[in-house]
């Protein structure tokens, strides 16, 4: 049966802006050319090292006629934001920013992203779209308890949200009991927030006697870390929810990259804005629609700093054939892993290397360490086992517990969550024979 896809997902009437997910794949695939073009051009004028690297490969803007061009351009990489660290890639005078926004990088400083106004009106429009594609609309109560803030999760999902004509609360991240009030006294509809997250609120709920499927929740759009299948089945048993899984990184735009829709085959790519490749994270080399492969993604409208090819080091695949939802967007897969070792702990992007830095700015404590990862009542928890010398080992109790306030304010410092430390005796921490392996990650999904 064909349904009415506009119609089926609630969208037709809350807002037009979902009415580009339909466009016909030629129109699409035009619209892609001429902005691919255009932001290749911007970036090669107004972003030196981008022009750089052009002038490297003796390419130049005119050069990319068709999208199959592309695979010419140069990547950009997570190292090329740092090696620019804080403003060296954006293409807007500072007077167009309005908004800037970090996330990790690999060692002690973050990576910043910008946007000028319109950019925050395309971050909206296709969260607008993410929503509605959940089947949310205006009418609805929306909480967001992403964490608001430089983290893109709860202001990219409260404009879209808003955007959506959906009244927002606002709640950030934590406290969990108060979540759970306000869900409850509020007659929240919508939850946006990460799988483990709710997963703690399914948990907390209980133990305070709410019964989940008593609330008129009815969606949660959840992302910004990897979950599975089975937390979905959980998720849903627990709560009488339908769980969307949204996906976005903050180098592109944050959350609404991608989404997926009431169909749940795959996350639609808002490919008007961002343009998909598969790569295989060894070569480089582009992998055809079906193969698992790393994410490129190119931002395609982006103004203050366009991103060519930049590899997010997710692994995907690009689905093949289209949606029943009618949408014309290609979907990719949900992600499981990355291709570096990054780890996401309650939503926060966190490197080994982070905590290496962190460690190196403490006297008193020896280059082995060790990083457990467990979860408890849903939430991850990490602990960072370090050894320290012995003659700090066999110093006062007072010396001790210096180091380790000392250490607990250097790792907070650097990875903006708070984790456990444990001091270990030297020679205590397992020694591998080839690379060191860094971390035990004990969560099971
Ligand atoms: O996590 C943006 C976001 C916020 C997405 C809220 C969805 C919801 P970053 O902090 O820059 O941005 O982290 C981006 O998180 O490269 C993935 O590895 C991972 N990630 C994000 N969404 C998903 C998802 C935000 N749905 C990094 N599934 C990305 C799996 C995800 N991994």
């Amino acid at each position: 049966m064909k349904m009415n896809s506009i119609l089926e997902t609630g969208a037709a009437d809350c807002h037009p802006a979902s009415v580009p997910d339909y466009t016909p794949v030629a129109e699409l695939r035009k619209l892609q050319l001429q902005r691919l073009q255009a932001v290749v051009t911007r970036a090669w004028q107004q972003v030196k090292p981008f022009r750089a690297r052009m002038d490297e490969l003796g390419l130049k803007p005119e050069e990319i006629r068709s999208l199959d061009d592309i695979v010419r351009l140069p990547f950009t990489v997570k190292c090329d934001l740092r090696d620019n660290y804080p403003f060296g890639l954006f293409a807007s005078p500072m007077k167009d920013v309005v908004r800037l926004h970090a996330s990790s990088g690999t060692t002690g400083k973050p990576i910043v992203v910008a946007y000028t106004r319109e950019d925050v009106d395309v971050w909206t429009s296709v969260l607008v779209r993410a929503l509605a594609g959940c089947g949310l609309h205006r009418g609805d109560i929306i909480q967001v308890a992403y964490g608001y803030g430089l983290f893109t999760g709860g202001l990219g999902a409260h404009y879209g949200a808003e955007g959506l004509g959906a009244a927002v609360v606002p709640t950030s991240g934590g406290h969990a009991d108060r979540q759970i009030m306000l869900m409850k006294d509020f007659g929240v509809t919508a939850m946006c927030c990460t799988p483990t997250y709710f997963l703690h609120l399914i948990d907390r709920a209980a133990e305070l006697g709410v019964n989940m499927k008593d609330l008129p929740l009815r969606a949660g759009v959840f992302g910004a870390e990897p979950w599975t299948e089975s937390i979905r089945q959980h998720i849903e048993a627990q709560s009488s929810i339908e769980a969307f899984d949204i996906y976005g990184l903050s180098e592109i735009i944050g959350p609404g990259v991608g989404c997926e829709c009431r169909r749940h085959q795959g996350l639609h790519i808002f490919e008007d804005h961002f343009y998909p490749e598969i790569v295989d994270s060894e070569t480089g080399e582009p992998l055809p629609d079906g193969m698992e492969g790393e994410l490129v993604l190119t931002t395609l409208s982006k103004q203050a700093m366009p991103m060519i090819r930049y590899r997010t080091r997710d692994i995907t695949t690009i689905l093949p054939g289209q949606c029943e939802c009618g949408r014309t967007l290609r979907r990719i897969d949900r992600i499981g892993r990355r291709s570096d070792d990054m780890l996401i702990i309650r939503g926060v992007n966190v490197f080994p290397s982070q905590v290496e830095t962190a460690l190196l700015q403490i006297e008193g404590t020896l280059p082995h360490y060790q990083i457990l990862l467990t979860r408890e009542q849903g939430l991850d928890q990490m602990e960072v086992q370090v050894e320290i010398t012995p003659q700090m080992f066999n110093d006062k109790i007072g010396a001790m517990q210096g180091l380790h306030k000392s250490l607990q304010d250097a790792l907070d410092r650097v990875l903006g969550i708070r984790v456990r430390v444990a001091l270990v005796e030297a020679n205590t921490i397992a020694r591998s024979e080839g690379k060191a392996k860094r971390v035990i990650d004990r969560r099971t999904s």
